[in-house]
């Protein structure tokens, strides 16, 4: 039996260390890395579930190619035959155009490892294309505060005295936080949770705060207001250390506490017990989840979240901080973008024309946004490539789908944006039937496009990937090549406690709750609540489409790792019954933008006015929620809808 180590390369703050054991080339065990100090050998159901998902009999095993997508008629073709039909296209292209623009790469969050920079490096290699940008969520709001992103190390939650929890479900979602959540909790910290939805997080919490969506910059404004009132605001920090701080005061005073209070829907009582909590918390450290983000007012409301924190002083204190998300830099060779030139853009109308698409490690019809025009603007391209693991919905309406393969069956290394470590990913097994890994794919490609291509050609992915390091990577993680990552298995060297010094990196260099970056892109100077979008008579509830347990985006699914095994509607047993809804009945949701049709599950997790859907991929049942969800940026959780009997 031998061992080999393993990242997990989902787009997850976990990257949990995995070993496993193979013999005779096949997997036959994966525990977690015992020995890694972050994530202490836990993987989630998912993680243990990588032997069954490596060799699902849904696993693709061949390329695939159909002349008229979404027909179904898939004839499995060669690689020498795939290679040719993707050549043949590319050079019509080139004669047709002279350029490359036509040719259009979507490349989604499905795996995160550097090797997969590899399809970016090809497009790069072949002049100006087209580069389709999905709808993930990414604030940078947090800079307006503090000037660069940076984190505390997660570990030093469990030395909080308070811990609020904001638009995060980590028990779900990021779920090595947890006993760090629970061993402060343990330690005498009080926990608050601050969601929609009673989620699996806020069984843990002291208090739990069911809040309007959209609306935590204004329970952040009210807490500034009643810390203000009861003298609880850290002077010094604020005179030393942070600038705008009375333009930003006098405004939070001006501010109507009833008003803010109605807006967020939570009652005095509440607010009492929590303006209490925080005056006689020594640090409270605040997690920042991407619910918040997923609304229009979105980075406000973190820029507020972010002020609480500076006006209680809990900045660059042990225990303190605003934990939301690591720099993540794109420093290796292969991640360093395309050229100034490309067309960067979303799936609306092009001219010129996109003639062929490369889709990789995405499943755009089920995680973008009003999937409605994306499955329209497939069907118009000529030719569609898709790179997978399974037929999903987006590789059934492509010209081509071509199997590769996973992180037991490649060479990658994995930046983890939580803890700012890097690790290695050793290739245990041999390539599941005929799939080949990405740089693989784009290797024999370039060979065969010749002149048309300047990717580089190497001999094996381990010389590729060492053509990736440069000073910057040793800079951040000291290392210089995948030899020097076998023997550490994995680096790096965070700051145990951002901003200790406070010296920040904004231009101002305190903190600064007056910005003129802000004013720059658009957003107020300071960080005041600025109200969202609320339901209307027509549509009058929150679709919230958040992010399963037991999933991850729209992967894993078909294992049926979840009770429900089939998508469900989450809706308020008191308004189902006014609706005359049975529990388990199929009823339909819809909107303006489409109608589906789905189970309907009472819930004392949702509040009256809110409707729960997990987002997702349900091969089981056909729906895709998504369809009633429009939005031009990432605000997936700013859709209304109504629910009814079929
Ligand atoms: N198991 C699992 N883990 C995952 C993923 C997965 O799919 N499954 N996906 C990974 C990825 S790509 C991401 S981005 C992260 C996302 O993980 P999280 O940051 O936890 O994000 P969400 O699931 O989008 O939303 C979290 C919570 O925000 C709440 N919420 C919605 N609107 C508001 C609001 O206005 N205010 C507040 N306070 N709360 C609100 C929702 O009800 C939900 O409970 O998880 C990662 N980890
Ligand atoms: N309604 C709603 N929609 C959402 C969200 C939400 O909260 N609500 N969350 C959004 C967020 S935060 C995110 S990040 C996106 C995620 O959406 P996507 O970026 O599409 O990510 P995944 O669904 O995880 O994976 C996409 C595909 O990548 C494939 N894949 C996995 N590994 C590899 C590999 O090594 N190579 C290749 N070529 N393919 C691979 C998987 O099989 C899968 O089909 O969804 C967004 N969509
Ligand atoms: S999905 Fe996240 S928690 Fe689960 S094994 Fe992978 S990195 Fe770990
Ligand atoms: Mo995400």
């Amino acid at each position: 039996m031998k061992t080999f180590n393993h990242v997990c390369p989902r787009n997850c703050p976990s990257s949990c260390t995995m070993i496993s054991h193979v013999e005779n080339g096949h997997l036959v065990h994966i525990t977690g890395n015992p020995q890694h100090p972050y994530t202490k050998g836990k993987l989630c159901a998912k993680g243990f579930s990588y032997l069954e998902k490596n060799s699902h009999h849904d696993r693709l095993k061949y390329p695939y190619y159909q002349e008229v997508k979404g027909s179904g008629k898939f004839k499995q073709i060669t690689w020498e035959k795939a290679f040719d039909l993707i050549k043949c296209e590319i050079v019509s292209i080139y004669e047709r155009f002279g350029n490359f623009l036509p040719l259009a790469l979507y490349k989604g969050s499905g795996n995160v490892g550097v090797h997969h920079f590899v399809t970016d490096q090809f497009f790069t290699g072949m002049g100006k294309t087209t580069r389709i940008i999905g709808s993930s969520p990414d604030s940078d709001s947090i800079l307006y505060g503090s000037g660069a992103v940076s984190m505390s190390d997660p570990s030093t939650l469990k030395d909080a005295s308070m811990i609020m929890i904001w638009g995060a479900n980590p028990s779900a979602t990021n779920i090595h936080l947890i006993p760090y959540i629970i061993e402060a909790k343990v330690k005498g910290a009080k926990i608050v949770v601050i969601d929609p939805l009673y989620t699996q997080t806020a069984e843990l919490a002291n208090l739990y705060i069911q809040l309007s969506p959209g609306t935590d910059g204004a329970l952040a404004n009210v807490l500034i207001k009643g810390l203000v009132e009861s003298n609880a605001v850290d002077q010094v920090f604020l005179e030393e250390n942070s600038f705008g701080a009375e333009e930003f005061l006098e405004q939070i005073k001006m501010m109507d506490h009833h008003t803010l209070l109605k807006q967020c829907g939570i009652v005095q009582e509440a607010l009492d017990v929590l303006v209490k909590w925080l005056k006689d918390a020594g640090s409270v450290s605040h997690i920042i989840g991407s619910g918040i983000q997923k609304h229009i007012n979105g980075e406000q409301n973190i820029r507020a979240i972010s002020a609480l924190a500076a006006i209680h002083g809990d900045i660059g204190k042990i225990g303190g901080d605003i934990f939301f998300k690591q720099n993540n830099p794109m420093i290796f060779n292969n991640q360093k973008g395309g050229h100034l030139e490309d067309r960067v853009t979303n799936w609306n109308h092009h001219d010129p024309c996109i003639e062929m698409l490369w889709i990789s490690c995405g499943n755009p019809l089920t995680q973008e946004p009003n999937p409605q025009v994306i499955h329209k603007f497939l069907k118009d391209i000529p030719f569609v490539v898709t790179v997978d693991h399974f037929l999903t919905p987006t590789a059934a309406m492509s010209n081509l789908v071509l199997p590769t393969t996973t992180h037991f069956e490649e060479l990658d290394i994995v930046i983890n944006s939580w803890y700012k470590e890097i690790g290695l990913n050793e290739r245990a097994i041999p390539p599941y039937f005929e799939s080949r890994s990405e740089w693989n794919i784009m290797k024999e490609l370039a060979i065969r496009l010749g002149d048309l291509c300047t990717f580089p050609i190497h001999s094996s992915e381990e010389e590729y990937l060492n053509a990736q390091f440069n000073d910057t990577v040793f800079d951040h993680y000291f290392v210089r090549s995948i030899d020097d990552l076998r023997e550490k298995s994995a680096a790096g060297n965070p700051p145990i406690i951002a901003w200790e010094d406070k010296r920040f990196a904004a231009k101002t260099e305190k903190y600064q709750f007056l910005s003129t970056e802000a004013e720059d892109s658009g957003f107020p100077s300071l960080p005041l609540f600025v109200e969202g979008k609320v339901p209307t008579s027509d549509y009058p509830f929150w679709l919230i489409t958040p992010h399963h347990p037991y999933a991850f985006n729209s992967q894993f699914h078909f294992l049926n790792l979840a009770e429900e095994g089939e998508a469900f509607v989450g809706i308020h047993p008191i308004v189902a019954k006014r609706l005359g809804i049975f529990n388990g009945e199929v009823v339909k949701v819809f909107n303006d933008q489409d109608c589906i049709e789905i189970k309907a599950v009472y819930s004392n997790q949702v509040p009256k006015d809110v409707l729960l859907i997990y987002q997702g991929w349900y091969p089981e049942s056909e729906v895709i929620v998504n369809q009633l969800v429009l939005t031009d940026g990432s605000v997936f959780y700013d859709t209304f809808v109504s629910v009814g009997k079929l």
